[in-house]
């Protein structure tokens, strides 16, 4: 034990689980502690915006496989981070926020900045500690570490402000890391029957593929099944897409290939995917998930086996490990799916050949509201090419993440990988505002690797703020913003259901180059399709000298695809004054 003030046992135990960088803006609350990090060793990133830190402890996270760490002022610095710590969670990200809280002389009095800090996040967090005693500091602290990454998910650190004041008596907690295994031995035994029975092998890989590191053995069984591998929704991430198996995404604006394939499984492999309901969706008029089949699901959280879809096995464990003890299992049994390998493999080349063909053939919609738009949008470029050719343009090792809109949705079937953690999409939580600061956090752990957020123009103006963290902080990133002067997606709805009535839905937009500009960055409008890969090329380039690049594209106003044609219907109503809103 070594006596030393509360503030440093909270610094110490930081130090102990790695923690190099942490994101929030500056406050009295934790100034005692925050005073320490330069001698700690941990870098304080100041954000613009609160929510802007808890995506990027969230990209951070995502991208490097540690804690994502954020912190602010207690009160309104707190609840700043609800959003973010929302969408952490729905993504799995190991992210700890630190909330520092009233001190416990005046909670209750209704002082300054005073809220109940906990139940705000309760159904966002996998754990929350409260330091309920100054003594406890280190416990708890260490505590929200281990626990964020032993239930995938963010947790919350509450702490009296007037706790970090003080010394006691301390041994700084070593980290608890579990390791997890591949899952029961029934459970897999039963697994591998099943597959080596299938004359249809299909692996759908998920987030839990791309968290456990397991390409390599996702790869060595895809291989060994001949089984193609579809990727779950926006982890498009999760397989190579140049290998000959991969077949592309599933659900919404996803691979035609990946859901015809799916639809003909006898039995699927769901490899770290909680098969969450969204991802699932009919896509392009394709009802495409095989009911009949056999499912097997691998998941490390017991509590998504057969949580959404009917399973025939549930495995509990790391996606890495089943995988590696499937293909133990398999390697020396005759599998059924032999016997017409070959002619599998070419429905797999065809079904890709003509979702290919399909996409480069699909300039643009066709849709009535869509072709007046391209109409009225005279030489503005069509989403859809200028997506494929942001494609052709991607470097090499490149991290993209990807907001909520019409334009980001569309470009789910044009964004492919070679490496896991390289495609940070807002996920299921879905909240515009996520892809630029997420794409931040995502630099600060991965400098060397370029750093790309997609952004619809009306996203971009909640999260852009944070182009001042980028310069502040030197964390060269490159925002692409799809200028279509619109909440596209939502539009859409009004264009499908309200009889385009458009209530709220178009914007009218300064110049985001010329913004940007004057913030300091690097501005470019993009107005020809012939230019679009040159100036994303540059300005992944111009990231090796700390340069920070808006592209700003300017396209038409044509939307793809709505996002849940399921969840809406033909307005009705009953008062003669809405009469006329009415849509038979
Ligand atoms: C924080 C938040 N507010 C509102 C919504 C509802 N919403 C979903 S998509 C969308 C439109 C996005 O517009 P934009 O970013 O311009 O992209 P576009 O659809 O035009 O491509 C909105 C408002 C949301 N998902 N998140
Ligand atoms: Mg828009």
């Amino acid at each position: 034990m070594t006596q030393m003030t509360h503030s440093e046992a909270f610094v110490e135990t930081l130090v102990a689980n790695g923690v190099t960088d942490v994101f929030g803006i500056v406050g009295s609350a934790f100034m005692d502690a925050l005073d320490l990090f330069p001698a700690a060793g941990i870098r304080f990133i100041p954000v613009v915006h609160e929510q802007g830190g808890g995506h990027m402890a969230d990209g951070y996270a995502r991208v490097s496989g540690r804690h994502g760490v954020c912190m602010a002022q207690n009160g309104p610095g707190i609840t700043n981070f609800v959003t973010a710590i929302a969408a952490a969670y729905w993504a799995h990200s190991p992210v700890v926020m630190i909330t520092p809280e009233s001190g416990t002389m005046t909670m209750g009095l209704g002082g300054f900045q005073e809220t109940e800090q906990l139940p705000i996040f309760s159904k966002i967090t996998k754990y929350q500690g409260h330091v309920n005693n100054p003594k406890r500091m280190a416990e708890i602290t260490a505590r929200c570490f281990d626990r964020a990454k032993l239930e995938m998910g963010p947790t919350q650190l509450n702490i009296p402000r007037d706790y970090f004041y003080g010394a006691a008596d301390y041994t700084i907690p070593q980290p608890i890391r579990i390791e997890r295994g591949p899952g029961g031995p029934n459970s897999l035994d039963e697994a591998a029957k099943m597959l080596a029975g299938a004359k249809f092998p299909v692996i759908v890989a998920g987030g839990g593929v791309v968290m456990g590191d397991g390409s390599e053995p996702a790869i060595a069984l895809a291989e060994l099944l001949g089984a193609p591998v579809v990727t779950s929704y926006l982890h498009n991430d999760s397989f190579p897409a140049k290998h000959p198996l991969w077949c592309g995404p599933l659900g919404y604006q996803g691979s035609k290939a990946a859901m015809k394939l799916i639809a003909q499984a006898d039995v699927v492999l769901a490899l770290g995917t909680r098969l969450g309901p969204f991802g699932t969706l009919p896509q392009h008029g394709l009802d495409y998930w095989p009911k009949d089949a056999k499912i097997i699901q691998v998941d490390a959280d017991p509590t998504m086996l057969g949580l959404v879809k009917k399973i025939s096995v549930g495995i509990c464990g790391d996606a890495a490990q089943a995988a590696h003890a499937l293909n133990d299992r398999l390697a020396n049994q005759s599998l059924a799916g032999s016997a017409n390998r070959e002619q599998r493999l070419e429905t797999v080349r065809q079904e890709k050949a003509s979702w290919e063909e399909e996409l480069t053939a699909w300039t643009h919609e066709t849709d009535p509201y869509s072709l007046d738009a391209i109409k009225a949008g005279g030489n503005l470029m069509h989403p859809r090419q200028m997506l494929r050719e942001l494609e052709r343009a991607m470097p090499k090792a490149a991290m993209v993440s990807t907001d909520i809109g019409n334009i980001c949705s569309v470009s789910n079937s044009y964004l492919r990988f070679e490496q896991p953690k390289s495609m940070f999409a807002a996920m299921s939580f879905g909240n515009c505002g996520y892809a630029f600061p997420a794409i931040i956090g995502a630099k600060a752990a991965a400098p060397e690797r370029p750093a790309i957020a997609y952004v619809g123009d009306g996203a971009w103006t909640m999260s852009f703020g944070e182009i001042m963290t980028c310069l502040r902080e030197k964390l060269p990133v490159t925002a692409v913003v799809f200028n279509n002067r619109q909440w596209g997606a939502e539009k859409k709805n009004q264009v499908d259901f309200y009889a385009n009535r458009y209530v709220g839905t178009d914007l009218e937009n300064p110049s985001f180059a010329a913004i940007a500009k004057a913030m300091g960055a690097e501005g470019q409008i993009v107005e020809n399709l012939g230019d679009v890969g040159p100036a994303l090329e540059a300005a992944c380039r111009a990231q090796r000298d700390g340069k920070t690049t808006i592209l700003e594209m300017m396209v038409t106003r044509e939307l793809g695809d709505p996002f849940r044609r399921d969840a809406l219907s033909k307005p009705q109503r009953m008062l003669d004054k809405y009469a006329a809103t009415s849509v038979a």
